[in-house]
């Protein structure tokens, strides 16, 4: 019997800045030079937040923490380019596009403090909270998606998770049903190469993760996520599909971890040094750093500028979390159910 080929498929890669910082102007999207700073300042706002609290978590001054050092472009570059009425569901590693997103620092470490209340959006920010349970929050995020458009409402669901959540059923099960129903979701996998101590090669046989798309009837690209102007034009340009009802979109941000999984983790033990080091070269903010150097918009007093503004606003935010008052006992065992069971009745006296 000849054969034929059914259907064919290619998944595009897209990377616009380089690791010597520079830009393929063809591929560039539109950007004023304000808003270049702005994703620069959120970036390096972020990885100070992220040094500042790994050092807090080694003091006893907050919980286990999860670094989200080395994905700061995946994180600004995609929230940068949502629109006021689109909303995020992130994973836990999210507090740099909680920072770029607008929400006080100080809520983030309340979090991060193990009060729950740091969980409780504030008002105009357009998120769900922090999901630990890997990949469980998509279905979550695609139901919400659902009833937007159900309600005929502009807002999109922007959903993060990383490469070990792509191996879960929710993953399969969530995004098969955002293909059915055409819901205006942007999926988007960090994959940072690791989840804990697992490598991607052991999370599927697939060459790319972004191909996965493909079997839910949708598009799906790959993108250098440690590149800032890729990531905001790829989801861009995803949003945009997505509003003009042409079916969800799933961005691969391939990107890696430079940090340890949590503060609970030492990556040292599994990891080759040299693979850091290897990943270090393409590190996101010191390629937008030498682009911007380029451009002549950027220079080491600014520089110097920033990183003493950026550390004086987290350590702000710190000494806010730790004069708000302490949450009370009895509140862990208000909110789980509607009524509280008689055990936890006694359990709470
Ligand atoms: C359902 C579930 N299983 C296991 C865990 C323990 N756990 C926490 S993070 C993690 C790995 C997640 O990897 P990935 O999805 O790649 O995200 P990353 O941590 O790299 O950001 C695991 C297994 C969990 N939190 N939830
Ligand atoms: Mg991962």
């Amino acid at each position: 019997m000849p054969e034929t080929t059914a259907v064919k498929f290619e998944v595009k890669y897209l990377q616009i800045l380089d690791e010597t910082g520079k830009a393929d102007e063809k591929l560039m999207p539109k950007l004023s030079k304000e808003q270049i700073l702005r994703m620069y300042e959120l970036m390096v706002e972020g990885r100070i937040f992220d040094d500042i609290l790994f050092k807090l978590q080694r003091e006893g001054r907050v919980l286990t923490f999860a670094p989200g050092k080395g994905q700061e472009a995946a994180q600004v570059g995609s929230v940068l380019a949502m629109e006021k009425d689109d909303w995020i569901a992130p994973a836990f590693r999210e507090n740099t596009a909680f920072i770029a997103l607008g929400m006080p620092m100080d809520v983030i470490i309340q979090y991060w403090g193990g009060d729950e209340r740091g969980n409780k959006m504030p008002d105009g920010i357009n998120s769900l909270p922090v999901a630990i349970p890997v990949g469980g929050h998509i279905t979550h995020a695609v139901g919400m998606a659902w009833a937007f458009k159900l309600q005929k409402k502009k807002s999109t669901m922007v959903c993060f998770f990383g490469d070990g959540a792509s191996s879960k059923g929710d993953f399969y099960e969530g995004l098969n049903m955002a293909g059915v129903f055409k819901a205006p979701l942007v999926a988007i996998c960090q994959n940072n190469q690791w989840a804990i101590s697992v490598p991607v090669k052991q999370q599927t046989a697939a060459e790319t993760l972004a191909q996965k798309a493909i079997a839910f009837g949708f598009e799906g690209i790959k993108v250098d996520g440690n590149d800032v102007f890729a990531m905001y034009k790829a989801t861009k340009d995803a949003l945009e599909k997505v509003k003009a009802g042409k079916g969800p979109v799933l961005i691969e941000a391939y990107t890696y971890r430079l940090s340890d999984h949590t503060t609970a983790d030492d990556a040292g033990k599994y990891r080759d040094p040299q693979e850091v080091e290897e990943w270090k070269k393409k590190d996101p903010i010191d390629r937008l750093k030498k682009y911007m150097a380029k451009r002549k918009i950027w220079n080491e007093n600014d520089e110097k500028k920033l990183l003493k503004s950026a550390k004086e606003r987290v350590e702000a935010a710190v000494k806010a979390f730790e004069e708000m008052p302490e949450p009370k006992r009895e509140d862990m065992f208000k909110y789980v159910f509607e009524k509280p069971t008689a055990q936890m009745e006694e359990q709470m006296k």
